[in-house]
């Protein structure tokens, strides 16, 4: 599609020096790293653009059907080596930046990650948009441009302490700003009848203005955009005021607009019932559908045909609001009759479930709707009794507004032609657990797209190593066709390729253990198998079993030292929400185990225990093509789906885990023999919750647990406050809402299992190597091909 000949290192050398100088305004003797990794990003970044227009240029000539894709999260991480790899020009980055006397490794990592996101939700969102792209599926991120993305993790005494994440002090090289593309979002004020119509008059405006950032699909051929908004007041300080000498009454409306796009809320567990939030959201939305509309309109294309050129996801509930937003743009402000333009709605709009758990769920008080979107909130009431009239049948508890409050996973349902969860096992407990009555007033509505991961960041770009094993032994192309990992099979039976695999896997390794050893200053010892449990901290993940298990490890060293033990390191990496009190809790309890056991001269490097501070992207990208085991153990029935399982499975870890989420999946495809499995099923959990004393039945069952529990009640981990975890302990007894207790002994048993299968390295190594061959279908390509298939009605524009 780029008529510009590739470049060589000689001729992006010059490019960078150009930037350098003339984009940098340095001269190159005093240009810092920061310099030089601006200087390589505007230099690829001048490679995109082209692609990027012509795709525009294609999606319009063509007529073609766009997807929009409304995510209130986007965590993508560090975009350039990210760029390189997809404009296949990696290499020659690297030999332009060593030939300019730099070390590339610290240039790449002189990039802040982009963490626009909490966690799964957002990471699935940015690996939606790679994938787009790649498959050139004509398609725009909206989301809003955070000055602060997720808060920044450090330990403190083993507590964890948040501090301010700042990735807009530097320059952003990959995005453009657009004061031209702004838009008025209105807020509270009240509804008029004006010629026998509604109309909303906002009591508070802001303006929201865009920033792109191209979005580059694998090998360069197609980009997509992703579109971030920044509010901005709508009219500049008060001159009056501020002439007069009053400065901060003069920037009141300044202040106000800009704390709407000023954080992202750090909470991935509860939904938090906030007036600033329902304003983010709807200021993500209401910017991305005027967005939508007049890029449709200005293509001159009639309002009736919206359904056939634009499809709308909705990532969560967080941009539900855009049901009652485009109906109200359709009806009150273009003139639709009311019910077509529900209709219309309808069409457009696809919604992507991704809990169950009811403290995520989202609904506001009636009262607070109506104040701040006074409009909507009559427009929401219209939709429900819509809805009823056209389902006689409908239970008198079902509906979008109840006991004062309105349900955005009800007004996503109705506003939506598809609902969709994002496992297999999710998407049938969606059925009938969630929504089990709409579900029947709609068959079909809800469907099945299980997760997907992007193997050029995930495997190509996160395992250098791994992946020239790969390329060495099937060719290249498998990064955009991940189901000819299956290649990989008829050489397991390979020494020689089993061999290399493990060395690959012991590369990794190494580098993982020398980049702790400088920053935990902990030694790690590369034959252990390197066990890794890396994603936010929540009960129902439970961390706490995964750190109770080592406890009873090192109990049983200390019993019988002489014994034979498989050394082990157990990593740790996740953060709490602040708030989240439990979670933190359990944080402090894995730092204090670590102090102890890492300093037990009775264990030396048989077992050790790592929590670096701060996990994100960029560390992912470090941990995973480093590990041997990968913990996926939630309590059977809450994990949605999960997509660390994926990156841990596709780059050769093997996992401990229970049949939840998309797990059950990844064990049918990669087998059951190289699975480990364990514990309770959905239905078994529920059946257990229905015995009250389920956790001290259990505990009375597990002599191991009891001395557990009994060591960190006595305050062997906290010596200098033994009382420190006797919420904990008394938890543990007397309610363990998500069965740590009930699974234990099973999860223990699992893990011993596990010892003696790496004790037999050549086996190990090829149920390793047969996880990687067997995880192409985990790719988000086949994920986004299924939507664009299923929800979006779509294809390829390639
Ligand atoms: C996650 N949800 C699911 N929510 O927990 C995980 O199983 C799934 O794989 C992933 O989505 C992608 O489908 C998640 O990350 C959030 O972070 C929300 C942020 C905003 C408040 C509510 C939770």
């Amino acid at each position: 599609m780029t008529n510009t000949p590739t470049p060589t290192a000689e001729s992006l050398r010059d490019k960078i020096l150009h930037h350098v100088t003339y984009s940098m305004g340095k001269d190159a003797k005093h240009a810092s790293i920061y310099d030089w990794r601006m200087a390589l990003s505007l230099a690829l970044r001048d490679r995109v653009v082209e692609p990027w227009f012509a795709a525009t240029r294609k999606t319009w000539d063509q007529g073609r059907k766009r997807v929009y894709y409304l995510s209130m999260e986007f965590l993508s991480g560090r975009m350039l080596e990210d760029a390189a790899i997809n404009l296949g020009l990696r290499a020659t980055c690297r030999s332009a930046i060593e030939g300019l006397g730099l070390d590339w490794y610290e240039v790449i990592e002189n990039e802040p990650d982009a963490a626009l996101g909490n966690g799964g939700l957002g990471r699935l969102a940015a690996c939606y948009m790679e994938s787009m792209a790649s498959l050139g599926c004509p398609g725009y991120g909206y989301g809003i441009r955070y000055e602060h993305g997720l808060f920044k993790q450090r330990f403190e005494g083993g507590q964890q302490v948040e501090t301010p994440e700042d990735w807009l002090k530097q320059r952003h090289p990959w995005e453009f700003e657009r004061p031209e593309s702004a838009y008025e979002i209105g807020f509270k004020g009240y509804v008029e009848t004006v010629d026998g119509k509604p109309h909303w008059v906002p009591g508070e405006t802001v303006l929201a203005e865009a920033y792109d950032m191209p979005v580059i699909g694998w090998q360069g051929k197609w980009a997509n955009t992703l579109r971030l908004w920044s509010a901005k007041p709508t009219e500049m300080f008060d001159l009056a005021r501020f002439n007069h000498g009053d400065y901060a009454a003069a920037a009141e409306p300044e202040a106000l607009a800009r704390t709407l796009s000023r954080v992202l809320y750090p909470d991935d567990t509860t939904y938090a019932g906030k007036e600033l939030r329902l304003k983010q959201e709807y200021f993500l939305t209401a910017a991305a559908l005027q967005d939508i509309l007049r890029r449709h309109l200005a293509a001159d294309l009639s309002l009736e045909a919206l359904p056939k050129h634009v499809a709308i996801q909705m990532n969560d509930t967080h941009p539900a609001i855009a049901g009652p937003e485009l109906i109200r743009l359709l009806s009150d402000v273009h003139g639709m009759e009311f019910e077509h333009a529900i209709e219309t709605a309808v069409q457009c709009l696809g919604y992507t479930n991704h809990t169950l758990l009811p403290e995520a769920l989202e609904h506001w008080a009636t009262y607070l709707m109506g104040t701040v979107l006074p409009r909507h909130m009559q427009i929401i009431e219209k939709i429900d009794s819509w809805h009823r009239r056209n389902h006689p049948n409908r239970p008198h508890f079902v509906g979008i507004v109840k006991h004062q409050e309105v349900r955005m996973g009800e007004l996503a349902f109705i506003t939506s032609h598809k609902v969709n969860g994002v496992s297999a096992l999710h998407t049938e407990l969606i059925k009938k657990n969630l929504f089990p009555e709409l579900n029947k007033l709609h068959p079909g509505r809800i469907i099945n797209q299980t997760n997907g991961i992007t193997p050029r960041r995930w495997l190509r770009m996160a395992n250098p190593a791994l992946s020239h094993l790969i390329i060495d032994t099937i060719g290249e192309g498998w990064e955009g066709d991940l189901d000819r990992l299956r290649e990989l099979e008829p050489h397991i039976e390979d020494s020689a390729f089993l061999d290399k695999f493990m060395a690959a896997k012991r590369t990794n390794k190494e580098h993982l253990a020398a980049w702790i050893a400088q920053s935990e200053g902990i030694t790690l010892n590369p034959d252990a198998i390197f066990d890794i449990q890396v994603k936010r901290l929540h009960e129902y993940k439970r961390q706490l079993m995964n750190i109770l298990q080592t406890i009873s490890e090192w109990h049983e060293m200390r019993e019988n030292p002489q014994a034979d033990y498989q050394p082990r390191v157990k990593i740790f990496g996740g953060k709490a929400a602040p708030g989240y009190y439990a979670a933190k809790q359990i944080i402090r309890l894995i730092k204090d185990v670590a102090e102890v056991i890492n300093n037990d001269p009775l264990i030396g490097d048989r077992l050790k225990i790592v929590y670096p501070a701060n996990y994100n992207v960029s560390m992912a990208e470090r941990l995973i093509p480093a590990a041997d085991l990968s913990e996926q153990i939630s309590t059977a029935g809450k994990e949605a789906s999960g997509t660390g399982n994926m990156k841990f499975a596709l780059n050769g870890a093997l996992t401990i885990g229970t049949l939840d989420g998309a797990n059950v999946e990844i064990r049918e495809q990669v087998g059951a023999e190289n699975f480990f499995l364990f514990g309770l099923t959905a239905d078994e959990v529920m059946e257990r919750r229905r015995d009250p004393e389920h956790a001290r039945h259990a505990i009375l069952e597990s002599p191991v647990l009891q001395d557990v529990l009994q060591m960190i009640a006595e305050g062997r981990f906290s010596p200098d406050e033994p009382e420190r975890y006797h919420d904990l302990v008394h938890n543990m007894w007397n309610s363990d809402y998500f069965l740590v207790a009930s699974d234990f002994e099973s999860y223990r048993s699992s893990q011993k299992e596990v010892d003696v299968a790496f004790g037999d390295r050549a086996s190990w190594a090829k149920m390793a190597a047969l996880n990687t061959a067997r995880m192409g279908f985990f790719s988000s390509d086949r994920a986004i091909a299924g939507y664009m298939r299923d929800i979006w009605d779509t294809t390829s524009a390639l």
